[in-house]
């Protein structure tokens, strides 16, 4: 998950010095700091690298910027010629900057740290390509499915195709797995899951582990309940993610005969740390250590969290606190 950000005092100040979100980015110096801070303060085992999901569609030429207080903002895409006109060739070369950034934090992260790179899923991305933001309806992706499935289909395969390319190069740069977030597979009506989540991360993990046989996909299918099961089911994934909606012990049984699982500390739990906090940490322990098991949050770390509470956290998970 998410473990830089504004919790953190000294990401707020790096953040200062970067111009835009994309510039810092874009701009490895900064970039490999910000993926350091949290791995200076804290005893993880992995670092994330700093890159965002909307990097692939910044390369493939249309228009992303963030604004302050709101979030990502792109010039929705509506129109089949849109899509065409999306530029794959030379999309690796566009994301040069996260390759070099992810060079440059293997140089400086201790070797037992594993350093992980990531993609948005295919769904997720085009959930921003379609809505120009952060949705929570999703109403035009959504309708768009039934109404223009040509074009969604269309969108998908340059999306396939283009985190494929990115995730191999990640791990030729230094990633040791890589994450595919389908941060909001929970908004595809159950009858498209398949076609639009299901399938192309399916084809993702299978074409990554070709390139790259040692390198394990993670795949995160946030807010689809007991259904992360048929994607621990793909072959080619090597672990699930679960967010804090899915039952510990349901997961114990249900997925890590299939694949590792990692999670799902509520991060609002995190955020709130003590007596509550241990208890939450405990019994995720308690449900899924004696399987293959990553201990991670739910989602990402919230800008209110307390920096103290994750070192309370990662003292718990590992036995070296109170
Ligand atoms: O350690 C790290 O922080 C790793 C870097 C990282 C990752 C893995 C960032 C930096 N973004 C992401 C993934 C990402 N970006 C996802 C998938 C994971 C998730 O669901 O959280 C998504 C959906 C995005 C899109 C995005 N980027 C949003 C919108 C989130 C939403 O709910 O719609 C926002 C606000 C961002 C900006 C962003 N990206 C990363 C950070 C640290 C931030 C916050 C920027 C800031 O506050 O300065």
């Amino acid at each position: 998950m998410r473990q830089a950000g504004r919790y953190l005092p000294e990401y707020r100040a790096l953040r200062k010095r970067a111009g835009s979100f994309l510039d810092f980015c874009y701009t490895p110096e900064l970039a490999v700091e910000a993926t350091l801070q949290p791995i200076r303060r804290f005893d993880l085992d992995a670092a994330i690298v700093f890159s965002d999901i909307l990097v692939i569609p910044d390369a493939l030429g249309q228009k992303v910027w963030f604004e302050d207080g709101i979030g990502p903002r792109l010039d929705p895409v509506s129109a089949m010629g849109e899509v065409e006109r999306l530029e794959e060739g030379g999309l690796t070369e566009r994301l040069e900057p996260v390759y070099e950034t992810l060079a440059g934090v293997r140089e400086g992260l201790p070797d037992r740290v594993a350093l992980i790179g990531f993609a948005g899923a295919p769904w997720t991305i085009a959930t921003y390509m379609i809505e120009g933001r952060t949705s929570r309806g999703h109403e035009r992706i959504r309708r768009l499915a039934y109404e223009a499935p040509e074009l969604l289909d269309r969108l998908t395969g340059v999306l396939t195709r283009a985190v494929t390319r990115h995730l191999i190069a990640q791990i030729r740069a230094g990633a040791e797995a890589v994450q595919i977030f389908d941060s909001w597979a929970g908004a595809l009506p159950a009858t498209h899951r398949e076609r639009y989540s299901l399938q192309p991360i399916a084809e993702i993990a299978s074409a990554v582990r070709e390139a790259c046989p040692d390198a394990p996909a993670i795949a995160f299918p946030r807010g689809v309940g007991a259904a992360c099961a048929d994607y621990a089911a793909i072959p080619a994934v090597g672990a699930v993610s679960i967010d804090q909606g899915v039952d510990p012990g349901w997961a114990a049984a249900a997925l890590q005969g299939s694949a590792a699982v990692q999670g799902n500390l509520d991060p609002l739990v995190l955020a709130a740390g003590g007596r509550a906090m241990e208890e939450a940490v405990d019994g995720i322990l308690s449900a899924l250590a004696a399987g293959p098991f990553v201990f991670n949050l739910g989602h990402g770390v919230v800008p209110e969290t307390p920096p103290e509470h994750v070192a309370a956290l990662v003292a718990r998970v590992k036995g070296t606190g109170a």
